[in-house]
């Protein structure tokens, strides 16, 4: 799908932050794909042509976990800029949803991509290092989250 001959572009990356309602923990998981092997992220994906910001967060969300919410549960919730390398240069819009314990059931759906699901406490993960490394778009909210910048 990316011709290395083809000039490089700047792509728009979507992250889900899916609020658990009973505790405020967050979604994350540890990816195994190519680009961030081993850190830690929230499910997203790339935004598609012709696609909303609510629609690629449910269907992404869908595909990677087999939850299903609503597009219009979701909000614009932060944005943020990540030149991974001189070739690979993403938008991350994060869209945020907070969800009752029904929809808080996660499935691997992709387990060549994520090693599995859990529910991250915000704070432990802004502040304890806990889950290290963070794929670099999450990294770069919780340096936001921490500057006083961001509010989950
Ligand atoms: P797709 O190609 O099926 O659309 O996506 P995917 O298979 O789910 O790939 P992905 O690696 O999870 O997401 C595609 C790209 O989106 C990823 O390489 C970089 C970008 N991206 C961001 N921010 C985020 C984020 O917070 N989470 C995820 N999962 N991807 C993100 O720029
Ligand atoms: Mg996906
Ligand atoms: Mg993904």
């Amino acid at each position: 799908r990316e011709d290395p001959m083809a000039a490089p572009v700047v792509r728009v990356g979507i992250g889900i932050l899916l609020v658990r309602a009973s505790d405020n923990r967050v979604l994350i998981g540890q990816r195994l794909s190519a680009h961030g092997h081993g850190t830690f992220a929230l499910p997203g994906g790339h935004l598609e042509v012709g696609e909303s910001f609510e629609r690629c967060a449910a269907r992404e969300l869908e595909e990677e976990t087999g939850i299903v919410v609503p597009d219009s549960a979701f909000r614009v919730s932060s944005v943020v800029n990540s030149v991974f390398s001189a070739e690979k240069h993403y938008v991350t819009v994060f869209m945020k949803a907070r969800v009752d314990e029904q929809y808080a059931h996660a499935q691997t759906l992709e387990p060549n991509k994520c090693s599995g699901w859990l529910w991250a406490d915000w704070a432990e993960l802004t502040t304890l290092k806990a889950y290290t490394p963070l794929f670099l778009p999450l990294q770069t909210l919780v340096e936001k989250s921490l500057a006083g910048e961001f509010l989950l």
